[in-house]
């Protein structure tokens, strides 16, 4: 049931600020921050990360919106961390994202837009969709070393 997961902070996110933001969101959940860094990556290491879209129209824009600048990329882990932190991201579209998730409350620029304007999706985060794909994320993102293992305050005092 302790899962481990990635999200990415994404270019729109970092240049508008959110980092913090975001970040104390999946922290009062209780859920572990265990690896954390800036990175800006290039666009072979993009088409890896999004080669489950390679086929899509919007590739090319998805490759390039997550270049244009540093992305920081988290790793968390909680109980059932996949699925939580998926709820708290949000839909994809920030069109369909619930008031309260962060692209319900950050972003409005719908998909639609999006493909009209021939970008990226503007949605400010990513999230591992999957255990598949959050242990792969996990191994192209950070490296062994990169990953800590301690104890929270929440797992010290269990009352
Ligand atoms: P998610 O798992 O919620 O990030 O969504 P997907 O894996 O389905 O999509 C990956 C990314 O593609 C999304 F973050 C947004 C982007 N996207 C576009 O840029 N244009 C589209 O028309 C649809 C998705």
């Amino acid at each position: 049931m302790i899962e481990k997961t990635v999200i990415l902070i994404k270019p729109d996110g970092v240049v508008r600020s959110l980092v913090g933001e975001i970040l104390h969101r999946f922290e009062k959940t209780g859920m572990k921050i265990i690896g954390l860094k800036m990175v800006w990556i290039d666009k072979d290491f993009a088409k890896e990360h999004y080669k489950a879209h390679k086929d899509k129209a919007f590739f090319k824009e998805l490759v390039e919106f997550i270049t244009e600048g540093p992305v920081v990329a988290v790793a968390l882990e909680g109980v059932h961390a996949i699925h939580n932190v998926r709820k708290i991201v949000g839909a994809t579209d920030p069109r369909d994202a619930a008031p309260g998730t962060i692209r319900g409350d950050f972003a409005h620029l719908s998909m639609e837009w999006a493909s009209k304007q021939k970008s990226g999706g503007k949605n400010i985060i990513h999230a591992s969709a999957c255990k598949k794909d959050a242990d792969e994320e996990l191994k192209l993102w950070f490296e062994k070393k990169e990953l800590h293992g301690y104890k929270t305050v929440h797992e010290k005092h269990t009352f």
